[in-house]
């Protein structure tokens, strides 16, 4: 199993605002970073008992960016396993699409059904904090996981990886298979997705350095974690762009459409493609040559870690204040960290060498 180069912390986030957002509307990197002056949703007088042992029964909603993403059914049965080892009761609701505003109503049904806790991964850092507030209000744990909310709007958030390591290390692995030299284009999931608006900022930065002045990021396409809709964008970035050198899609849905439609074109190999994916959705494109390399942390993992902090959560083992630790189950150990952020650990990179040894 490879992993990539370690997690180096700077203090980018400062610098992001500055930066332009990606977004083609509604909330952006500048609105999300500054958000991080204002504390995550910890209840300032609450105070964590780490001792305190994991309540029996805790009914834990999962509520992923849509239901129909095999990258969501992964990581919610993972969250749902998790559920069942800690005797609670897991499962998934959501909508089937990932705009901005279609997790609402299921938060809002979700409060009224008396659930211990929220998983969710939000499709828009604000437009479902104000039903989140509601939820915490009525004594209902909020984690995000996956895609984060605005950090009033729940009290931990899981992230997968490093955002900065994601964002970086998917410019160096296409970087290196063109060489440094080309026109590049980024397929992301829908505009205002947190996580591919986070890590589109950290290509960006990375894309600054001198080592890149023969790269140019030419256009970030948005396929709406539709598969149809990504196929149909990667489509017209090839006609928009006849010199594309590459892609970068940093999501599941994009990666496997953008691979679909390459893989039965001229561009077939030539037009390199790397980003975020899950190795059964993309074995094959790797062994036709399609795709080098691609990175993604273990979903089932991501959905486990954030189940376990939602029982922790609501058995007061935690509050989401920095320092405070938990235990998840086979994982072990987690402790949260700045701003309320929780880390599962490192991607792996998957290639024609290691692509066989992972079923997910
Ligand atoms: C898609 C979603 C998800 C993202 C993965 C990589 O499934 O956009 O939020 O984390 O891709």
């Amino acid at each position: 199993m490879t992993t990539r180069s370690p997690w180096r912390p700077v203090a980018l986030l400062a610098g992001l605002v500055l930066l332009t957002a990606a977004c083609g509307g509604g909330t952006t990197r500048s609105d999300v970073a500054a958000q991080q002056s204002s504390a995550p949703a910890t209840a300032a007088s609450a105070s964590a008992n780490p001792n305190a042992p994991l309540k029996q029964g805790l009914k834990i909603a999962f509520l992923p960016k849509q239901v129909n993403n095999p990258y969501f059914t992964i990581a919610d049965e993972g969250g749902i396993t998790a559920a069942k080892e800690f005797g609670g009761e897991g499962k998934e609701v959501g909508p089937s699409d990932a705009s901005a505003s279609s997790q609402v109503s299921y938060i809002n049904t979700l409060i009224q059904q008396r659930q211990d806790a929220i998983v969710i991964a939000a499709n828009d850092p604000n437009a479902v904090v104000p039903a989140l507030k509601q939820a915490m209000a009525a004594g209902v744990k909020v984690v995000s996981f996956d895609s984060d909310t605005a950090p009033d709007g729940r009290h931990v958030f899981v992230n997968q990886a490093g955002a900065e390591d994601l964002g970086r290390t998917q410019v160096q692995l296409l970087a290196e298979q063109l060489g440094h030299k080309g026109k590049i284009a980024v397929l992301s999931a829908t505009p205002n997705a947190t996580n591919q608006n986070t890590w589109i900022e950290f290509m960006k930065d990375e894309l600054s350095k001198p080592e890149y002045k023969d790269m140019e990021l030419v256009k970030v396409a948005y396929g709406n974690d539709d598969d149809q809709k990504s196929f149909t964008e990667t489509q017209g970035l090839l006609r928009s762009y006849p010199d594309l050198a590459g892609i970068i899609s940093p999501t599941t849905v994009g990666i496997a459409a953008a691979a679909r439609y390459l893989s039965e074109s001229p561009s077939k190999g030539k037009v390199k493609l790397t980003g975020l994916g899950t190795p059964n959705q993309l074995r094959k494109f790797v062994k036709d040559g399609t795709i080098e390399a691609f990175e993604l942390w273990n979903p089932a993992d991501l959905g486990y870690l954030a189940s376990y902090a939602a029982a922790a959560l609501a058995s007061g083992q935690i509050t989401g204040a920095e320092g405070e630790k938990f235990k998840a189950g086979k994982l072990g150990e987690y402790t949260v960290g700045a701003n309320g952020e929780v880390l599962l650990g490192k991607p792996t990179v998957f290639n024609k060498d290691n692509i066989d040894d992972f079923d997910f």
